[in-house]
């Protein structure tokens, strides 16, 4: 009720505080989660969306990742290889994702084990067991590894849609290896997803991290003035 008649005046002082300013957006989805139909014990699928490895450029947009494997990148498997798994990302919440940076497998048989081709699904739901899906790409080809850590390699792939769930429902790794366990092996570095409209960097006004200090974050702030919460209460005046 206070809220909302601070709210009110705020609104009626409109003409005099028609002044805002804005933070810096669009950047990567924070906090991402990501599940595979299968990890190698040592490089579990987490390793592509903790930042493990990977080094942003200055812009922060692409990057070089580390060629070491165990605890920094996907493999898929096991017991055996897997070259055509899959792969789901959860953004949290729906996000316009205008398109995902891909760090393909980057070890020093990077050009084997990496990515080489798979479909690219979306889903606005919340669960990858029970999601409808909707195929936005097929066949979409990546590009290898280099196999050294200090050339930025990310690929930018195009994605458009507003989603919160992306597949990716790899068709092959770039060669079948002939690795321990038998049959063909692909895996992932990195992976990354940009929403234009993210706010990275909220100003300390802005209260509800809208990336717009306006009225809104006024009327959050009025009505909480002179709140106190200290003990006892005659200690705060
Ligand atoms: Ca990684
Ligand atoms: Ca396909
Ligand atoms: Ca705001």
């Amino acid at each position: 009720m206070v809220k909302d008649r601070w709210r009110w005046i705020a609104v009626s002082l409109a003409p005099v505080l028609a002044f805002t300013s804005v933070a810096l957006a669009g950047g990567y989805v924070p906090g991402v989660t990501v599940t595979a139909t299968g990890e190698y014990a040592s490089r579990p699928v987490i390793h592509i969306v903790d930042g493990s490895g990977l080094t942003l450029n200055l812009d922060g947009v692409d990057g070089t990742h580390t060629v070491l494997e165990d605890g920094k990148m996907w493999l898929g498997g096991p017991p055996a290889g897997d070259d055509n798994p899959e792969v789901y990302f959860d953004l949290g919440q729906i996000h316009y994702i205008e398109y995902m940076m891909f760090w393909n497998y980057n070890g020093p048989a990077a050009a084997g084990i990496g990515v080489q081709e798979a479909d690219i699904y979306y889903s606005t739901d919340s669960d990858p067991g029970t999601a409808t899906w909707t195929l936005l790409t097929d066949d979409q080809v990546f590009s290898p590894g280099l196999g050294d850590d200090v050339t930025p390699f990310g690929q930018m792939v195009p994605i458009a849609v507003s989603a919160r769930l992306i597949k990716l429902d790899i068709d092959k790794g770039l060669i079948d290896q002939t690795f321990p366990g038998g049959t063909g092996w692909t895996g992932i570095s990195e992976v990354r997803f940009y929403d234009p409209n993210l706010c990275v960097n909220p100003s300390v006004g802005d209260i509800d991290k809208s990336c717009l200090v306006d009225l809104v974050d006024f009327a959050e702030f009025v009505a909480d003035w002179l709140v106190c919460g200290m003990d006892p209460p005659e200690a705060c005046f």
